[in-house]
């Protein structure tokens, strides 16, 4: 591997780009952003720091870093630390130092050799420079020659030189930037999101020997993972909550090069535990890429593994002579694994490019497992033995449900169609793919569903709840009624046969249930039914979540159905505001908003007050004084809410805060403090309740439009601190002592002056207002569901399944919402 990326004498042909040039290429990132990231919204935003934490990566791949630590500044803006290399200072050939032409030149990356395994295909990889195009503002800190750098770029252009600011005798690199809101859709960073693919870099890292830290300032939160056993310890967390049926993880690592190129060097590491349930949860990761379509790699793995183990029950006579050996999918039953191998030029395939290609992986991998699970079962043979008699309890259960399944054929063929008598089919002749099927919660509304439909609509009433999947063996599964009917509807055959996409007679599975606990429950059995014994339907995405309305608002002949409480108070001021007025009367001036402007004003609000769910109800977060406690200027909202012998205040920063709570320590050492229903402790046995206020990255902006554009500063949400408002519909005057009451004052208004019908359930609507508000393609709302995270869906498959019902209660009452968008 060469020390300095570029030798100053091998001048290079074609790099005489002036630095015109090099703005021209991230000015084209400042232009399609998603080009080069993805996407501008949530996901992109992470896309960046992935982006610089990828760099400090490939540091520690080439052996060369201990540590990386994020950190979440009060500001908004991130910054990496690793204790790396640091990115090279030295001249570059074109005059230019190497680190200005890293942060300025599109793909400069590739040109200097860092010897590590690059990521192609368009994941990450992108290059830093692609950060400091989005980014409002970026600083480097480079440490490394017994000296320290520095230099700040501005939305991608250089705004100081590279200078040294002084010695050190570290060597490693900072990055901090501030994504830029005028590129990006949103630049407030999650710590959640942050948090979990850095406990996951750690999994993946963790025999290289890396750590990796998380801080967030606006809220005092951290983290620190360091996974020593790397893979073993991630697979016995993707088993926790349920049974191994082996004591000792099966881990194995090796290498091997490139049949063709001895200088390609592959590695591979593996790590697996069976669990006493029957379920399947392989996850695969290519150069620390996640590949939930799998590929090559994954069809290796499969292969070593079915061999190993019946050449193991072969040789040690566990099979009977004239006996069927279990199949790969047997063998696969309650198996956990995660295989992690390393590619010196991965090829994808597919759209999303989240399948691996490359051909020759898959001997690689197959021999490398081989040879690693030989070497294993010989020197551990009980665990080989157990995993081989729960694979013949796989293969029983299998061939029973293959006779049920016979049986039921059978019948049906006497019967006729072979298709449920329940489901009210769509009409003959539909289009596969225009063709929709609706799974509906309860008989009555399933009546309706039948009565309003389209003809292309086919309606399968569920009764009751179905069962769970995540606790039966297969052949109780198929011999379940409603699932034999939701099953025989697609038309995909029986949930262990392979999945056949030519057999669905549909193009959309529709799930309807009531918007409440119940519905939410049957929704999760059936997702957790598709998820995981049809997982190719949601992958492929046939699977849908129907949204129906909460109200029905009518005013005169117009009338509309909504999904959410913000649609609600929009369309009620839409059709009910009609000539109100909103006074405002400040300094003995009055201003006065009607019309348009006044429903422009109403929508604002709308969009701020939603932020007063968002806070946890117990908190009793007094919103309108929080909202007003912002800055005049930079619209800086307090930190914490904390409640405290029944009197509540705000904290500005998280270290007034720390600050206040060390001086009650300092008097009360055992002080109990109340962090959520997280913190594992009664609400009122604490001395001290502390709320973190999480969204003011996305509220200020709003606050800043309303005075801006409406001339009302934050201060207007607190009593009678800023004049007073009058709301006048003509008819009469009511008055509100701030903009918080005016709001609610002219809800109730409209409220007053439109009729308003709330639905508690899909069978409370007539059959044409099922029809109109919830399955006409032309007017209602579908999610659809996508499964991005095999681990947090299998977590909460796992929670909401699992054998502890309390939890699960508990779950199902908190992110009833939340499920329905599993991650949409
Ligand atoms: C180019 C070449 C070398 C290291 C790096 C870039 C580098 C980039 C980043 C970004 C964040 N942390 C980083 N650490 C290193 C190799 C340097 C050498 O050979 O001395």
């Amino acid at each position: 591997m060469p020390d300095q990326p570029q030798k100053p004498d091998q001048p290079q042909k074609n790099y005489d780009a002036s630095s015109i040039k090099v703005l021209e290429g991230l000015e084209a990132v400042r232009k399609r952003p998603a080009m080069y990231i993805g996407d501008t919204g949530v996901k992109g935003l992470h896309h960046l720091v992935w982006e610089v934490v990828d760099n400090s990566v490939d540091e520690a791949l080439a052996g060369r870093c201990t540590k990386i630590e994020v950190i979440v500044h009060e500001d908004g803006s991130c910054s990496v630390r690793d204790d790396g290399r640091g990115i090279p200072v030295d001249m570059h050939t074109s005059g230019v130092p190497a680190l200005e032409v890293i942060m300025t030149k599109l793909h400069a990356g590739g040109k200097f050799d860092k010897g590590s395994y690059q990521v192609s295909g368009g994941l990450h990889g992108v290059g830093i420079s692609v950060v400091n195009a989005l980014a409002e503002w970026l600083e480097v800190e480079v440490r490394r020659d017994g000296q320290k750098f520095h230099q700040r770029f501005e939305r991608g252009a250089k705004a100081t030189e590279l200078a040294e600011v002084g010695t050190s005798d570290e060597h490693g690199t900072t990055v901090r930037f501030k994504a830029d809101n005028q590129v990006m859709e949103t630049v407030e960073l999650s710590y959640d999101v942050l948090r979990k693919r850095l406990k996951e870099l750690a999994y993946l890292m963790g025999t290289v020997g890396l750590t990796l830290t998380i801080h967030d300032e606006r809220t005092d939160e951290s983290d620190e993972f360091c996974f020593p056993r790397g893979l073993g310890q991630f697979v016995e967390d993707l088993n926790e909550g349920k049974n191994p049926i082996h004591k000792d993880v099966i881990a194995l690592r090796g290498s091997d090069t490139h049949p063709d190129d001895e200088s390609k060097v592959y590695e591979v590491e593996l790590a697996l535990q069976y669990n006493d349930g029957y379920n399947e949860n392989v996850l695969t990761f290519v150069n620390n890429i996640n590949t939930p379509e799998g590929g090559t790699h994954l069809v290796g793995f499969k292969t070593a593994l079915t061999r190993a183990l019946n050449n193991y029950a072969k040789a040690e006579k566990l099979l009977k002579a004239k006996e069927t050996p279990p199949s790969g999918d047997d063998f696969r039953e309650g198996l956990s694994a995660i295989l992690s191998i390393k590619v010196p030029d991965p090829q994808f395939e597919s759209q999303t490019k989240i399948k691996l290609g490359n051909r020759e992986v898959q001997g690689i991998v197959e021999t490398l497992v081989g040879e690693g699970l030989r070497t294993f079962f010989e020197e551990k043979p009980g665990t080989p033995k157990a995993i081989f008699g729960k694979a013949i309890e796989a293969r029983r259960a299998r061939e029973a449900a293959r006779k049920a399944r016979d049986l039921v054929r059978r019948k049906s063929a006497l019967e006729g169609s072979g298709l449920p008598a329940k489901l009210a089919d769509c009409q003959k002749g539909t289009n596969r793919e225009d063709a929709e099927l609706f799974l509906v919660e309860g008989d009555s509304a399933g009546g309706s569903a039948k009565q309003g439909r389209a003809s292309n609509q086919a309606i399968l009433p569920l009764r009751g709840k179905i069962l769970n999947v995540e606790k039966a063996p297969v052949d109780s599964i198929l011999n379940h009624e409603e699932i034999q009917t939701i099953v025989s509807a697609i038309g995909t055959g029986y949930v262990t046969e392979e999945f056949d996409e030519s057999r669905m007679r549909y193009g959309k599975v529709i799930i309807m249930t009531d918007a409440d606990v119940d519905g939410s429950h049957i929704r999760t059995l059936l997702l957790t039914l598709f998820y995981r014994k049809m997982p190719e339907l949601v992958r492929r995405g046939y699977v849908y979540v129907a949204q129906p309305p909460l109200y029905l608002i009518k005013k005169g002949k117009k009338q509309r159905y909504v999904v959410t409480e913000a649609e609600k108070i929009r369309v009620l001021a839409e059709f009910g505001l009609g000539d109100t007025r909103l006074v405002r009367k400040h300094e003995g001036q009055d201003h006065s908003f009607e019309g348009a402007r006044l429903r422009e004003l109403i929508d604002l609000l709308t969009r701020l007050v939603a932020y007063e769910n968002q806070v946890p109800a117990d908190a009793e977060v007094p919103f309108g004084k929080y909202l007003a406690a912002a800055t005049v200027d930079g619209f800086e909202l307090p930190s914490h809410w904390v409640r405290r012998d029944g009197e509540g205040r705000f904290y500005d920063s998280p270290l007034q805060l720390t600050a206040e709570l060390e001086k009650l320590r300092a008097a009360k050492p055992d002080l109990m403090v109340y962090e959520g229903p997280e913190s594992g402790m009664a609400q009122e046995a604490a001395d001290i309740e502390v709320y973190p206020l999480l969204h003011a990255e996305s509220i200020a902006p709003l606050l800043k439009q309303l005075r801006d554009q409406f001339g009302l500063p934050a201060r207007s949400f607190d009593e009678a601190a800023e004049g007073e408002f009058i709301i006048d519909n003509g008819k009469e005057q009511r008055v509100a002592e701030n903009l918080f009451q005016a709001f609610e004052t002219i809800q109730a208004e409209c409220e007053d002056n439109v009729p308003i019908q709330r639905y508690k359930g899909l069978g409370e609507m007539m059959p044409e207002q099922l029809f109109e508000s919830t399955m006409d393609a032309s007017k209602r709302t579908l999610y659809r569901v996508t499964i991005n995270d095999v681990v947090d869906a299998d977590k909460i498959f796992t929670v909401l399944m699992g054998p502890n019902v309390e939890p699960r209660r508990e779950f199902i009452e908190k992110h009833a919402l939340e499920v329905t968008n599993l991650d949409i």
